[in-house]
């Protein structure tokens, strides 16, 4: 009996630990709570480790998995839901009737946001990109969409004819992205974001960061570079050609008007 409830732990640990590696599992926030799980399914040094080493830019990943040093995985579990709470408060009171909200990738601090503004008689609509080469932004749309949300999405390339009022765009009143890691001079988050940053920042457009405070690291972060297969999926290692796949990018602070946090 304690041998077979240890198995199906382990099949849950490996599961988890698989779909976090394969990017199955996606987003600070999601991958945090599913390492969190695992990790409480079985709480030893070797699974922490390797826990750790799935996703080397998400130091909200090793922030939940520290905190279990201390309190229950349930006081732990808790503090999603209260942080979001708060956040969909704040950004609440950022977003006013009429505004076109522009955002990259997915991130469920800034969806849910979204939909709390929406559900609380909002009046805006969205701007997102597709966020190649893994289209993050097709499941944002769709989240938004059910919502009710207007959505408009745009190739990641578009992004200075989205954000500036140009061919039939509106000009973009906020940006609004996630975060992988709060840093003291910046923000990691998917890559892109340096660039629209720069854009919203060179055509005066407000950049806000909504993002849960676990994801503070006080540490130097590893950006990390994926396989060239997202890229190009059947491309002979015969041909070549070299590919880059950077998946993070730094956002210097003076680019990023505010960040909103819980605290
Ligand atoms: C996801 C991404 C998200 C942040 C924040 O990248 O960059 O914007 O992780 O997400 P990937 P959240 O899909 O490569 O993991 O707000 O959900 O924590």
């Amino acid at each position: 009996m304690v041998i077979k409830s240890f198995l199906s732990k382990r099949k849950k640990f490996n599961e988890i630990a698989k779909g976090i590696k394969e990017i199955k599992i996606q987003g600070a926030r999601n991958i945090a709570k599913k390492a969190l799980y695992a990790y409480h399914l079985i709480p030893t040094k070797k699974s922490k480790k390797k826990l750790l080493s799935l996703r080397p830019t998400e130091p909200m990943l090793m922030n939940v998995l520290n905190k279990m040093d201390k309190f229950s995985y349930e006081e732990i579990l808790k503090h999603f839901d209260e942080a979001q709470e708060k956040i969909n408060k704040k950004v609440f009171k950022l977003i006013k009737n009429k505004d076109v909200i522009f955002t990259h990738c997915h991130s469920t601090n800034v969806v849910n946001a979204l939909i709390y503004a929406k559900k609380n008689k909002k009046k805006f609509e969205v701007y997102n990109t597709e966020t190649r080469p893994l289209f993050q932004g097709r499941k944002t749309a769709r989240e938004l969409r059910k919502a009710g949300i207007k959505v408009t999405m745009f190739v990641d390339s578009a992004g200075q004819i989205a954000l500036t009022k140009k061919q039939a765009t509106k000009k973009v009143d906020k940006v609004f992205f996630g975060a992988d890691a709060l840093l003291k001079n910046g923000v990691i988050n998917k890559v892109g974001s340096g660039m629209f940053a720069q854009i919203a920042y060179d055509n005066k457009i407000p950049v806000y960061i909504i993002a849960d405070s676990w994801k503070y690291s006080f540490k130097k972060i590893k950006l990390e570079e994926r396989d060239f297969h997202e890229v190009w999926k059947k491309l002979s290692k015969k041909s070549k050609i070299k590919i880059e796949n950077p998946a993070f990018e730094f956002v210097p602070r003076r680019l990023i008007n505010k960040v909103v946090t819980e605290v």
